[in-house]
């Protein structure tokens, strides 16, 4: 069939709007028309070229929502007329690290993912006979796309998908990091490095489990407003402080951070929150994606002397089981999602989206087919 996508072509380029060809689901597949997908900053790092794992030419696009129209032979979890919300970290239930039940990290379709590829080694799309990659094996920058079924999250069927497409990434990344990953317990002092798409989603979980200081810290002023309404208790822009930042937290906490949190990228960032964590238990969790190349560094002491360094990927959690169930916190009212859609635009506006991320000015920007 011909799908609308947004292609990228070379890295470091404009997406550009095109009529795609798209093969039907093989076995074990689905096809989903998208309805909505939001941009994530993850999108741009590739984009830009410094993803080893960056393939060109493909769609991007991993945080969607949308609608079952066809399955493939042998697809029993889902049937058409299904709402679903793509999962880039898919659950297969079946494979050694989901069977560990210590990781969500389901690794049974995580090679050909990372070649671009669907399971069987082969891609879907195709652009005047030639190849185009997938991405993150989800590709939502398309109003129609096909995805393994261990891959797809059914969801309830009066949810917006405008809104529940941002669970697809940086809603259950951010809050998931809180809750799966971190672990934090009500009273905690928290610090929040970068206050974004994911940083603002760890502090709104940071408040639901009852942190008690919530730092947030960022160079852009202009986050501040939003960041308060999300539950921020204090915060610092390392560029107005007198001393070095490190020092400045560990003094405003009265020794430490319980938990801090990098939702940039930065490894130079990534030193400064775990070296604020509390001595003797501190906790400080990598969410941030830095380039290829980088390398984090510390004096091993840190380590000896209690702080933890971990890292989370979509959060820790298990997509098929745990995304319905942040579907429904955001129907209930318990998560705010849509004070973080700041601009809503038509795929054909989608470079502007990565011009709002790149000048600061947007937390979430949200495509619409
Ligand atoms: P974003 O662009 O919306 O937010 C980044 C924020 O960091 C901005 O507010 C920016 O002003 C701030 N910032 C930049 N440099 C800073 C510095 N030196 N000190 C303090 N603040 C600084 O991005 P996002 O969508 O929230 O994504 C954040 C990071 O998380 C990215 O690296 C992204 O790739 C990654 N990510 C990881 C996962 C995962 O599963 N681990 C999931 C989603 C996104
Ligand atoms: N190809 C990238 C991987 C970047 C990365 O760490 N991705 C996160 C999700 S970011 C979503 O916005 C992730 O889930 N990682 C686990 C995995 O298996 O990729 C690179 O830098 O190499
Ligand atoms: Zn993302």
């Amino acid at each position: 069939m011909k799908v609308k996508a947004a292609v990228a072509q070379e890295a470091g380029k404009a997406l550009i709007i095109e009529t795609v060809d798209l093969e039907g689901p093989h076995l074990g597949e689905v096809l989903v028309e998208i309805k909505a997908s939001g941009v994530c900053h993850t999108d741009a790092y590739t984009l830009s070229g410094k993803d080893p794992e960056g393939l060109f030419p493909a769609i991007l696009g991993h945080e969607g929502a949308g609608v079952v129209v066809e399955v493939g032979k042998d697809v029993k979890s889902v049937k058409p007329g299904d709402h679903v919300i793509p999962l880039y970290t898919p659950e297969c239930r079946q494979c050694e690290y989901c069977l560990s039940q210590k990781t969500n990290l389901c690794q049974a379709i995580r090679v050909t993912q990372g070649q671009g590829l669907m399971p069987d080694g082969t891609s879907r799309f195709s652009l005047d006979g030639k190849k185009i990659h997938h991405y993150m094996g989800t590709s939502t920058f398309s109003n129609y796309t096909v995805l393994p079924e261990i891959a797809v999250a059914k969801i309830r069927e009066d949810a917006p998908f405008d809104k529940v497409c941002y669970i697809g990434c940086g809603v259950t990344t951010g809050i998931g990091a809180v809750i799966n990953t971190a672990k934090v317990e009500p009273g905690a002092n928290v610090v929040v490095f970068g206050l974004g798409g994911i940083g603002l989603n760890v502090i709104q979980a940071a408040r639901m489990v009852g942190a008690n200081m919530i730092i947030g810290v960022d160079i852009n002023p202009s986050k501040k407003s939003l960041a308060e309404k999300f539950g921020m208790t204090h915060f610092v822009n390392p560029q107005e402080i007198d001393s070095d930042i490190v020092p400045y937290l560990v003094n405003l906490t009265k020794g430490g951070a319980d938990y801090t949190f990098e939702c940039i990228g930065n490894v130079n960032v990534m030193r400064q929150a775990l070296e604020c964590c509390h001595k003797g238990w501190g906790v400080s969790v990598i969410i941030g994606v830095a380039a290829a190349g980088q390398e984090i560094s510390t004096r091993p002491f840190q380590l000896v002397t209690g702080r933890v360094w971990k890292g989370s990927a979509f959060g820790g959690a298990r997509g098929r089981t745990d995304v319905p169930k942040i579907v429904d916190w955001y129907m209930d009212g318990k998560i705010n999602i849509d004070d973080l859609i700041t601009h809503v635009m038509p795929i054909e506006k989608i470079n502007d989206a990565f011009d709002l991320m790149h000048k600061g000015e947007s937390i979430r920007s949200v495509v619409t087919f």
